[in-house]
């Protein structure tokens, strides 16, 4: 019966790391501030992985859509595209999304982000390996930086 026991909680501890799924980690979390009617921005972070995983999906009660995007050189042109498969983040290798950059995208913007404000934004992850997908809950800081529609005072407008 002794044995029976530590058998079945061997079973249970390794049915909880193989769902916990600690693999990433999500750091330096912010959100572009925006201007009133200003329907999109980008979320910003560092997302180091532990093993082979994807990005490959977004959420925020702020937003109606959110996608995973990056910056491509279209011609001369800088343009920003869905990354349709998501993005794949190697074992040991950490993300840098930044702006001209990736990026999570956060559009149909129910609300306007002001600095100092603080945004929710629940990130979801493939295993490259099992396929199993599990989710990164973060509350991202609202940077003000002017929003896309800068004015003259934009860069320089510190508090
Ligand atoms: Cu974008």
């Amino acid at each position: 019966m002794q044995r029976m026991t530590l058998t079945l909680a061997a079973l249970v501890l390794a049915s909880a790391s193989a769902s916990a799924h600690a693999q990433v980690t999500v750091s330096d979390a912010w959100v572009r501030g925006t201007v009133p009617q200003q329907k999109a921005t980008g979320a910003f972070m560092h997302i180091a992985a532990e093993q082979d995983v994807r990005l490959i999906a977004g959420a925020s009660p702020v937003a109606g859509v959110v996608e995973i995007h990056e910056m491509a050189m279209e011609g001369n042109v800088m343009k920003m595209r869905e990354l349709k498969g998501g993005l794949p983040i190697a074992k040991g290798a950490t993300a840098e999304l930044k702006p001209g950059g990736y990026h999570v995208m956060l559009m149909d913007l129910k609300q306007t982000l002001k600095g100092g404000e603080t945004v929710p934004v629940t990130l979801t992850f493939e295993d490259a390996v099992s396929k199993k997908t599990f989710t990164r809950e973060l509350m991202a800081p609202v940077k003000a930086l002017g929003g896309a529609t800068s004015g003259p005072h934009s860069g320089q407008h510190k508090h």
